[in-house]
């Protein structure tokens, strides 16, 4: 019997990639036959003509995939302070969360009010380092000062793992 699907949402500050996150996984688990590109106009997710026009999510992207024989249904959320609602409700229903988050300490900051409301309502989540491959990019070290920032805010230690790919 097929199981349900389970659904992950993926949430993060505003343009830290999650739109293009969700054009790769659609990619890698072959639902679609082509990697669209947010910056070029032609994603999966964004295709209304409000978030086309400003380039940014105005409204929650929903994907169906199917990974390793269990169907998946993707929520990518709206960045935006404004929408932060609309993140809020997916992650109420999802299984999983993914947190995408950028590398550079400054920007650690801006996933702190996420990562409380998932602890707060005890919602299973990860954090996704993402944009890796800018010339000064690394993986924050464990007990580094975007590692103390996030750990805190989830209240539970956090450190970097490399699943393999
Ligand atoms: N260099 C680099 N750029 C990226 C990466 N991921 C996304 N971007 C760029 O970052 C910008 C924002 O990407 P989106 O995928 O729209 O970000 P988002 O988090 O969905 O944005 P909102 O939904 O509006 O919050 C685009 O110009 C992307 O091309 C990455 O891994 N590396
Ligand atoms: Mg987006």
């Amino acid at each position: 019997m097929p199981s349900a699907p389970r659904c992950v949402a993926l949430v993060g500050p505003y343009l830290s990639g999650k739109t293009t996150l969700l054009e790769a996984l659609l990619f890698a688990s072959g639902t679609t036959s082509r990697r669209g590109s947010v910056r070029e106009g032609n994603s999966v997710g964004d295709h209304a003509a409000e978030a086309r026009a400003r380039s940014m999510s105005t409204e929650i992207n929903v994907a169906n995939a199917s990974f390793l024989g269990d169907p998946w249904t993707i929520l990518d959320c709206p960045g935006s302070v404004e929408l932060l609602y609309e993140a809020q409700q997916a992650m109420l229903v999802a299984d999983v969360v993914v947190v995408v988050c950028e590398p550079e300490v400054e920007r650690a900051i801006t996933v702190s009010a996420l990562l409380r409301f998932l602890s707060r309502h005890d919602i299973p989540h990860m954090l996704y380092i993402n944009k890796l491959d800018a010339a000064n990019a690394r993986v924050p070290k464990p007990r580094s000062p975007a590692m103390s920032i996030w750990s805190a805010s989830a209240r539970t230690a956090t450190g970097p793992a490399s699943p393999p790919i």
